[in-house]
């Protein structure tokens, strides 16, 4: 892995293992997730969000993704609730998506891909900041939401539109005044598990809550997630496609499910 880890034949998800050894742990993400093999558990509480809309602060193309940034410096945006002790405080929300509609999520339903998955992440108010809690088996909490092919999503329409500005790898801009509650479905039915950042440092360190039912996205829509590029700019233009990790063994973890 000469240039850092990406997503191409050369740096992928295959070599991970080269660099980062928690690639082949006990508790890795994503999984494909058996909806017979996940146990409905009675004792899961509804997930409680509570989002400040002012708490927005940025956009940025980091190169594997584009993030929302928000101010995370006291609990006005936490999530609480569902599998989780305590109060996770939201940090970010990014996505991962395909070259094409026929793959892009991170997660796997039965076999099945979505184009792409939203993920919101949050970490626990027990450590003193995101940095230390990103590796504690207790300290990220992160939300998983399936996008599918449907109609034009407007809630997507703020974020889509802001990504003209941070093109290419590096670029960031202010985003401002957005609940990120607006891109989540009706019903927050979820599944969850132990489990890993998608991304190297690949750290075991996420209570993962994927949840059962998509939001939708139109075509024209997944073109503008395709418009962006992995490379800075000067270099020779690279799509920011196919930036998602395949499903890993499950090794013996158990899915509970929120509903029957
Ligand atoms: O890919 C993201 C990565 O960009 C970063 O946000 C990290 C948390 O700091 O999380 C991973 S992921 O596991 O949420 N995909
Ligand atoms: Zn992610």
């Amino acid at each position: 892995m000469s240039h850092g880890w990406g997503y191409g034949p050369s740096n992928g998800p295959d070599k991970w293992a080269e660099n980062f050894p928690n690639a082949t742990g006990p508790r890795q993400s994503p999984i494909n997730i058996v909806t017979k093999e996940a146990h409905y558990d009675p004792s899961l509480k509804p997930l409680k969000l509570r989002y400040d809309p002012s708490n927005a602060k940025g956009i940025l193309n980091n190169g594997h993704s584009f993030q929302v940034d928000f101010v995370d410096d006291t609990d006005s945006s936490v999530l609480t609730g569902g599998p989780l002790t305590g109060t996770y405080r939201f940090r970010q929300f990014h996505f991962h998506w395909g070259s094409s509609d026929d793959k892009g999520s991170e997660h796997y339903v039965n076999g099945m891909k979505f184009p792409c998955e939203l993920h919101l992440v949050h970490w626990n108010n027990k450590y003193p900041s995101f940095a230390e809690a990103a590796d504690k088996p207790d300290g990220l909490a992160v939300i998983g939401v399936f996008l599918k092919i449907g109609a034009a999503n407007p809630r997507l329409q703020k974020v889509l539109d802001a990504l003209d500005s941070i093109k290419s790898k590096g670029k960031q801009t202010t985003f401002s005044n957005f609940d990120p509650r607006t891109l989540l479905p009706r019903s927050l039915d979820f599944w969850t598990y132990e489990g890993s950042l998608t991304t190297p440092p690949l750290l075991e360190s996420v209570t993962w809550i994927v949840l059962r039912e998509p939001i939708s996205v139109s075509p024209a829509q997944m073109a503008r997630f395709r418009n962006l590029l992995f490379t800075g700019e000067g270099e020779p233009a690279c799509s920011m496609v196919d930036n998602f990790r395949p499903p890993q063994l499950l090794k013996g973890r158990h899915v509970l499910a929120s509903f029957r």
